[in-house]
This record gives structure tokens, sequence and C-alpha cells, in this order.
């Protein structure tokens, strides 16, 4: 049954895909502590440990986890003075995604087992499940990285009460490497010191993070360079990523708004605009308001603030930083 499934979800176009016992993870239990310790948490973190650890919370008869890398690469260099981040140019992942693994599960249920799937906002720890299942290593940037595709892929989960063969997790391939260290913006990444369990990069000074982050401080202003949402540096400088392939999953084909950014209509984004087309991307989840003031940052930066009339600025929250990008660049 475990080829049967590998089979279906190559004719599906997926090809990395892993096995690992459906157990609860205990080495995970000290690791969450220690990274709350060290106040490393983020706020869009599972807060329900339990739930975290153990995925029989989710489906208690479950036996097997299985764990999918989706590619999405399509572009490997975006020069655009102001860019999206790579894994938000296609449609949202999380419908793809989940539309993808229902009908894995469906072909499950025809071999006679439950199947239930897991994409993004949920309390498994899909990387490490990833980990565990084989599909790749987790690099010093806490990417999943896989052989074929690199870590430009999104983790997609399936519990399953059929018993299937798991697969060797990989061990990690950094090495002495710190390319991405050194290359983070805002020293997100840190070096992994003797006494750590795991990684305990913290992602509450991230880009990604603080381009999603609703109440940001004025100092993150000048280090945003271009960046409309999410940031793709650890990923674009790692090695493991320079012979990536290409995604031939349609649904992340490109769109040409995403791809090269439309400064004037993000910075004048009304309700229409915002829901046939930001809403549709993997972007879309967190709101017009923090698309329009990303806009308004990376305007503010490249002294194009003339381009905003006060007067078109609906949200108070987005008025707010308006004025304080006026006195923060002086303008
Ligand atoms: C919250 C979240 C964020 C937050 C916080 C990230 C963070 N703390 O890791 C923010 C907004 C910053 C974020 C950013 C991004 N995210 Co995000 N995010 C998540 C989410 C929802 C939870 C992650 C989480 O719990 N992190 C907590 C840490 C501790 O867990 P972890 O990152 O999985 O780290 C594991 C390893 O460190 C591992 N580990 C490694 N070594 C060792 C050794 C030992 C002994 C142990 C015990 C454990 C251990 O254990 C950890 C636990 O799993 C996951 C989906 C999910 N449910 O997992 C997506 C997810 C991790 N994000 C994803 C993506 C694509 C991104 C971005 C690349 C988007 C972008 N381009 O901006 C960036 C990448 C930033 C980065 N370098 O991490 C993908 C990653 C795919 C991949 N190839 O790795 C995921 C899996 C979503 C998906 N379904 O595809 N994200």
């Amino acid at each position: 049954m475990k080829e049967a499934i590998k089979k279906y979800c190559t004719s599906l176009g997926l090809d990395t895909v892993g096995f690992m016992e459906c157990k609860r993870f205990d080495e995970l239990v000290p690791y969450f502590e220690y990274r709350k310790e060290l106040g490393v948490e983020n706020e869009f973190e599972e807060k329900d440990s339990e739930k975290r650890v153990n995925p029989k919370e989710l489906m208690n008869n479950g036996r097997t986890i299985i764990s999918i890398a989706f590619p999405y690469l399509y572009i490997i260099n975006n020069y655009n003075q102001i860019y999206f981040s790579k894994y938000t140019y296609g449609n949202d992942y999380h419908k793809v995604v989940a539309q993808y693994l229902e009908k894995v599960c469906h072909f499950i249920n025809e071999l006679g087992g439950e199947a239930m799937y897991f994409v993004d906002s949920n309390p498994l720890p899909e990387r490490y499940i990833a980990w565990k299942s084989g599909i790749g290593f987790i690099g010093k940037n806490n990417m999943l990285i896989t052989e074929k595709y690199g870590s430009y892929v999104f983790l997609g989960e399936i519990i399953t009460n059929l018993e299937l063969e798991a697969d060797e997790q990989i061990e990690n391939k950094c090495g002495e490497c710190e390319i991405c260290i050194k290359a983070c913006p805002s020293k997100a990444i840190k070096q992994r010191k003797e006494n750590d369990i795991g990684y305990v990069n913290n992602s509450n000074v991230c880009l990604s993070y603080i381009t999603q982050k609703k109440d940001i401080e004025d100092l993150w202003f000048d280090k945003f360079k271009g960046r409309m949402f999410g940031c793709d540096t650890c990923q674009d400088v790692c090695p493991y990523n320079k012979k990536a392939q290409f995604s031939s999953i349609e649904e992340f084909k490109p769109k040409l708004f995403a791809q090269q950014v439309q400064l004037e209509e993000l910075l004048k984004i009304d309700n229409k605009t915002f829901i046939e087309k930001y809403k549709q991307l993997s972007c879309g989840w967190r709101g017009k308001n923090i698309l329009q003031r990303n806009a308004f940052i990376n305007a503010a930066n490249l002294q194009k603030m003339n381009l905003i009339d006060v007067k078109d600025i609906s949200s108070p929250y987005v008025k707010e930083y308006y004025y304080r990008l006026l006195k923060h660049f002086k303008l």
C-alpha cells in the first residue's frame, strides 16, 4: 500500500513523499520549553504544547504520518526594487496544498484506510515531521531542505490509521557552512551553542515575521529594503538552493502582479482590488491593511511618499503609519 500511495502521489506530480510512525514527539518537549525560556517563541506558533508534540491529539488511531513536499520555485531572481517573497507569487498554498492532500486522502480511503490532512495553520511541527519522514534535512536557517527542490517547498501532512513502513531520516548537511547566518539582515539565525537543544533561531526578529506583524517599531522601517511580504534571504543564499529544480505545480505559477509589484495600486488598494487579486495569494490571509502599510514603508524608503494622497487612506491603522513614516524619514 505504501508504494501504491507513493505512485498515486507521483501521478499528481508529487515526487517527494516520506513516511514516519505516528507517535508522541517526547524529544520536542524540552526543546519547546527551552525556546520558551529563551523568549524565541513566535506569536504565530501553536500555544498548546501537548497538541504540538502529540499528533494522536489530532487522530487518536493514527499509525502513520505521511509528509509531502510541494515545490513552488518558478523564478530565481527578482530584481525589482520592491518585491514579494517567492512563496507568495502564485495561488495561496494553504488552498492548493489542501486540494492535493484531499485527493491523496480519498485514495487512502479507497485502500480502506482513514486519513486526515494538514497544511501550515495546524499544531504539527511540519518541518520536524518532514525531517523524520526522510524527505529532507533541517538547515541552520530552520528550513526543511530537500535534495531535488532545495528549501523552496511547502509542506503538507496526512495522518492515517494504516500502518506503513517508516523512512530513514536524512542527517544535517550544513557542516561548517554559515552563509545564511551571515546573510540574515536581522541576525535572526543563531549559531548553535554547545548546550543548545536544536536550533533556537529568533523568529521574532525574522524579517518574514516583521512584514507580517501588525504592530512594528520604527526601527524596522529602514530594514524592509523592498520586501513587500515575507523574506527569502536565508534561502536565496543557501548553496543547496543553487541547484533547486523548478516546480511543475501549475497553481504556483507566478501571477504578474505578484512578480512585478504594482506599487501605486498597493498604495491606494481598495477592498475590491484586494479580494480580486492579493487575497488569492499566500500573503492574503494577513489582510489588506498590512499590505498597504508595507507598500507605504517601501515607498518611504524610495522617497516616493508623494505618490500617496492622505485623503485616499481609509484605515486609521495605515494612516498612523503614514505620519510615523513622514516623521521617521523627515519627509
Ligand atoms: C509560525 C511559522 C512561521 C513564523 C515563525 C517561524 C519559526 N519560528 O520557525 C514566521 C512568520 C517567522 C515564518 C516564516 C517563514 N515561514 Co513559516 N511557518 C510557521 C509555522 C506555522 C509554525 C512553525 C513553528 O512552529 N516554528 C517553531 C519552530 C521551533 O519549529 P520549526 O520551525 O518547525 O523548527 C523545528 C526544527 O528546528 C526542529 N529541530 C531541528 N533540529 C532539531 C534538533 C532537535 C534535538 C530537536 C528536538 C528539534 C530540532 O525542531 C523544530 C520543531 O519542529 C509552520 C507550519 C507548521 N505547522 O510547522 C510554517 C512553515 C515552517 N513556514 C514555512 C515557510 C515557507 C516560511 C517562510 C520561508 C516564508 C517566507 N519566505 O517568508 C519563512 C521562513 C523563515 C525561517 N527561516 O524560518 C514553511 C516551511 C517549509 C520548509 N521548506 O521548511 C512551513 C512548514 C509552512 C508549510 N506548510 O509549508 N513562519
